[in-house]
């Protein structure tokens, strides 16, 4: 088989490189190790910043969103008892959409069945070859039959675990990494959300975020120890830790119901440099990680892949610009992430290491945050999300 561009992953990096490069005309194909169903069932992000909202626009998937999204003014930040608001419009005159990722990945997968675009699903022994030469080739079996897609060039779109950054030789690549000493357990349930807003809490007893995916289902997670045992968390035991973060008059509130869907999540934050190996580009989770408390890692892969689409549509136009320069322009935006993500994961959890004065620290910064509208300005413009 011949394409323009292989794409491996069909996470959301994947399915919307896959859209804005159908729409600027450039043959694609996508080989994802996974079911199409799999994929679906991974519960992750919720909030997109405008320009998310605006790539699935361009890319002409936003139909359902619009309708069922939910459009986000501001966000509440609770601590010592308190709810805090976050006025997002009233201090940067943009907001946030609440829309699953699962949702931007189905209408993604649904667009794509529509246009007949190929993807290959459950592909096995996924590998990628030639990227330093001029024909780069993408392998893989599928039910028991070898083969090879050549291509101009290859999208490792294939997230944190995957094979292509892997496939990179060690000394081209550099890495930059740290890792929490605490991960979140999530739940999705069937239940109306305790607040219109997402409320971010940070308590003794650890960090909590109750989040929506619409007007009857609720995404709720708390901090938990990275070896916590999913199963050994029962829902009565994750409600009552919720209920326990949470001030007593918003506990009260908060309706509870049987879990949908239950994981546990490590938190991250990881950086690869470059993002380019000759003809192969890597975009989103398989460059890099966020830990997910400034809700920035769907959006940056989908500001990864704006850059990408540009810069192989001006390349077949004949300007090598754009791609020449995707790695440190999408770096810029990717450190800025970085660096937010770090910073409110590091205000709202419980770190038992930092010690009483590490404690005393992050409630002198909650304290100065909703005392100063410029230090609020700083969280609204980076929360609705950086330009591009
Ligand atoms: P994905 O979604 O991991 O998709 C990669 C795809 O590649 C496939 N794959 C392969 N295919 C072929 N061959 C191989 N060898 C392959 N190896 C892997 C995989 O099966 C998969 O289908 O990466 P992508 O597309 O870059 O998308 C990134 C986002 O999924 C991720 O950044 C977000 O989910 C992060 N995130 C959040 N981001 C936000 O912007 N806002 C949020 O509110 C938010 N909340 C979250 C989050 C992530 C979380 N978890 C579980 C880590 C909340 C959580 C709890
Ligand atoms: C979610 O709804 O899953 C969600 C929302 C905000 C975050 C992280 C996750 O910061």
């Amino acid at each position: 088989m011949k394409t323009q561009v292989a794409i491996v992953g069909a996470g959301p990096s994947g399915l919307l490189l896959g859209a804005l490069l159908h729409q600027h005309g450039i043959a694609n194909v996508i080989v994802e190790q996974r079911s199409a169903e799999y994929v679906l069932g991974r519960i992750r992000a919720g909030v997109l910043e405008q320009i998310t909202v605006d790539l699935l626009a361009e890319a002409g998937a936003d139909a359902r969103m619009r309708a069922e999204g939910l459009p986000h003014d501001g966000f509440e930040m609770c601590f010592g008892g308190q709810r805090h608001r976050v006025d997002l419009f009233g201090l940067t005159g943009k907001r946030v959409m609440v829309y699953g990722q699962t949702e931007v990945t189905h209408d993604l997968m649904d667009q794509r069945a529509a246009q007949a675009q190929p993807t290959v699903y459950e592909a096995q022994d996924v590998s990628v070859h030639d990227f330093d030469g001029k024909r780069p080739r993408v392998r893989y079996q599928k039910d028991g039959v070898a083969h090879e897609i050549e291509c101009d060039f290859i999208a490792g779109c294939d997230g944190f675990h995957g094979v292509c950054r892997a496939s990179v030789p060690r000394s081209a690549i550099q890495t930059f990494e740290k890792v929490y000493s605490f991960g979140w357990l999530g739940v999705l349930a069937d239940v109306p959300p305790v607040a219109h807003e997402l409320i971010y809490a940070s308590h003794e007893r650890g960090f909590a975020l109750c989040s929506m995916r619409s007007k009857t289902r609720s995404r709720y997670y708390v901090q938990c120890a990275l070896d916590d045992d999913v199963n050994a968390w029962s829902d009565e035991a994750f409600w009552a830790e919720l209920k326990s973060r949470l001030p007593a008059d918003t506990a009260r509130h908060l309706v509870t119901g049987p879990s949908i869907e239950k994981s546990i999540a490590p938190l991250r934050s990881f950086v690869t440099e470059p993002m380019r190996f000759g003809r192969l580009f890597l975009a989103g989770d398989a460059a890099h990680i966020v830990p997910p408390t400034g809700a920035k890692g769907l959006n940056l892969a989908a500001s990864d892949v704006a850059l990408l689409s540009r810069g192989l549509a001006e390349h077949y136009r004949g300007h090598d610009e754009g791609i020449d320069r995707y790695s440190q322009r999408a770096l810029a935006r990717i450190w800025k992430a970085e660096r937010f993500s770090w910073w409110f994961t590091t205000l709202m959890h419980h770190f038992p290491e930092n010690g009483e004065f590490g404690a005393k620290m992050q409630r002198a910064e909650l304290d100065y945050l909703f005392s100063s509208r410029a230090a609020q300005t700083a969280v609204a413009e980076n929360y609705v999300g950086l330009a591009l």
